[in-house]
């Protein structure tokens, strides 16, 4: 039967350490994906301009303190702020490739002590992402890389606590890059998967929520 329902975007969400290269990554994945004609964003999370987004970058900039929940939530408020215009996208036929999401959320305030299940349930009802990319680096590794700067979180000790934790969250989904590659190798990998994952979605592939 015909349809004139417009083909929808991809929702790539790319995942990892501090330092690991994602950054990077989604700007090269950006302007490939446009060479190729396909309509595509470049999202990241936390999304700093928003006035959610200016509570948590003086949090993590050590300018403001709060308790671990209500930073939590702060995140995750600020992906739910989103949620209308991500949804409206991605139905509109652009494709969002995402620079963090709920899975930082996640690993990192539970890498704080705070309950797994409790630091998930807010996310519940966010769309799920089409792909996540983890971008696999060691805490050590990752730390040799110029540096971290003087943010909340930086610090090895606490990005292997959220390496374990983004272990525990990642199922057999997750396409796992290797992060200690040549940048250009990992780009290469990255645009075979997408490439794949922007054709499902083309094909008619349902749009489906957080948290399953
Ligand atoms: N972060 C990021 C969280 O703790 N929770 C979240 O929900 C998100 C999206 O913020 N160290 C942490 C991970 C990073 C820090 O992110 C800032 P970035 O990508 O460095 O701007
Ligand atoms: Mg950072």
């Amino acid at each position: 039967t015909e349809s004139s329902v417009k083909p929808r975007g991809a929702l790539i969400v790319l995942e990892g350490l501090d330092r690991s290269g994602k950054s990077t990554q989604c700007a090269k994945l950006l302007s490939f994906l446009n060479g190729l004609g396909h309509p595509t964003e470049l999202w990241r999370f936390p999304d700093r301009e928003t006035s959610v987004g200016q509570m948590i970058s003086a949090y993590l900039s050590n300018k403001s303190q709060l308790d671990d929940h209500t930073i939590h939530l702060l995140f995750s408020a600020n992906r739910w702020e989103k949620r209308s215009l991500m949804e409206e996208k991605l139905k509109t036929g652009t494709t969002l490739i995402v620079d963090r999401y709920s899975y930082s959320g996640v690993a990192f305030s539970s890498a704080k002590g705070l309950d797994i299940e409790w630091c998930k349930a807010p996310e519940i009802g966010l769309l799920a992402p089409d792909s996540v990319l983890y971008l696999d680096i060691s805490p050590e590794r990752a730390a040799e890389r110029g540096g971290y700067g003087d943010e909340r979180y930086e610090r090895v000790e606490f990005q292997k606590k959220v390496a374990d934790f983004y272990q525990t969250l990642g199922d057999s989904s997750w396409k796992i890059i290797n992060a200690s590659d040549a940048m250009e190798e990992v780009e290469k990998k990255i645009q075979q998967v997408v490439l794949d994952q922007v054709k499902e979605c083309t094909e008619g592939k349902p749009l489906s929520l957080l948290w399953s």
